[in-house]
């Protein structure tokens, strides 16, 4: 895969050399390229913002410096390629899960927009539309300052998914089956740490019964931190043990659905 990121502040995709993803780009299983959009301004101020029309707070991002960069970005390919992805991180955007992650890991490539200030004149969107797939994408309800953190989250989420990325392909399996609920609890050695103990079963050498113990722990953390969760969670084929696990965190299976009892209490514990 190919990734380029076109941002004012390209120092911020630094981290990008470490860790999983640096070593990725160094055994050539992901390019990433990361542009100055200064680079694309041609006043002596190298000037990228402006006030906004309409009038309001802040500046906004000029047009003509983003259609600039990434139409060279855009042209940087061979003439059968497919368009790529523009993904501009945004508050505004759909909202970036796992399952987006996954969709993108399957791009050839990807190219992002980082954002500063109040955002960027609406109009690249609508031109950019002629050289791109164009995505609008928010890592959850908050405002970052610009896009490029944004970025290093997505990078690396989406990175991981890659071929030969993530050393042990394992992990990656795990985290597919967990049914879109949080994960359960983990503890290593020493089993008694400050005087507390590893719950017992992780001790037993019962493979049943710690899967067992595993699957209710996500049930209770999911319940108690993300019951929005639950709502989507497929609960036609649960396992007696399972229902009644449910059930003491106050839930009934209707329909094949978790459904929150009407006496349960206050909260989901
Ligand atoms: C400027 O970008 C943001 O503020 C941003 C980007 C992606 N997700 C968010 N929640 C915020």
């Amino acid at each position: 895969m190919r990734i380029d990121v076109v941002s004012i502040f390209p120092d911020y995709l630094a981290p990008l050399e470490l860790s999983l993803i640096g070593k990725a780009r160094q055994d050539g299983l992901l390019e990433l390229n990361v542009h100055d959009l200064r680079d694309f301004t041609t006043d002596r101020h190298r000037t990228v913002d402006d006030t906004p029309y309409g009038g309001g707070a802040g500046m906004v991002m000029k047009p003509e410096p983003w259609a600039q960069s990434l139409a060279a970005v855009a042209a940087d390919r061979p003439a059968e390629a497919a368009k790529p992805v523009l993904i501009v991180p945004s508050p505004a955007g759909e909202r970036f899960t796992q399952a987006t992650a996954h969709e993108l890991a399957e791009e050839d490539r990807l190219v992002f927009a980082c954002g500063r200030y109040e955002g960027i004149d609406e109009r690249v969107m609508e031109w950019a539309a002629g050289h791109f797939t164009v995505r609008p994408v928010s890592l959850g309800d908050y405002v970052l300052n610009g896009g490029e953190v944004a970025v290093l989250a997505m990078v690396e989420a989406i990175g991981r998914l890659l071929p030969g990325v993530v050393g042990n392909p394992e992990s990656l399996v795990e985290e597919s089956h967990s049914d879109g609920l949080l994960e359960y609890p983990v503890y290593t050695k020493p089993s008694n740490w400050r005087d507390r103990e590893v719950p017992a079963v992780l001790l037993s050498g019962n493979h049943g019964k710690i899967a067992q113990w595993r699957r209710h722990e996500q049930y209770r953390r999911t319940a108690e931190r993300r019951p929005d969760l639950l709502e989507a969670f497929d609960a036609a084929k649960l396992p007696r043990a399972d229902r009644t696990a449910f059930a003491d965190l106050g839930y009934d299976v209707v329909d094949g659905y978790l459904v929150r009892r009407a006496d349960a209490g206050g909260d989901s514990g």
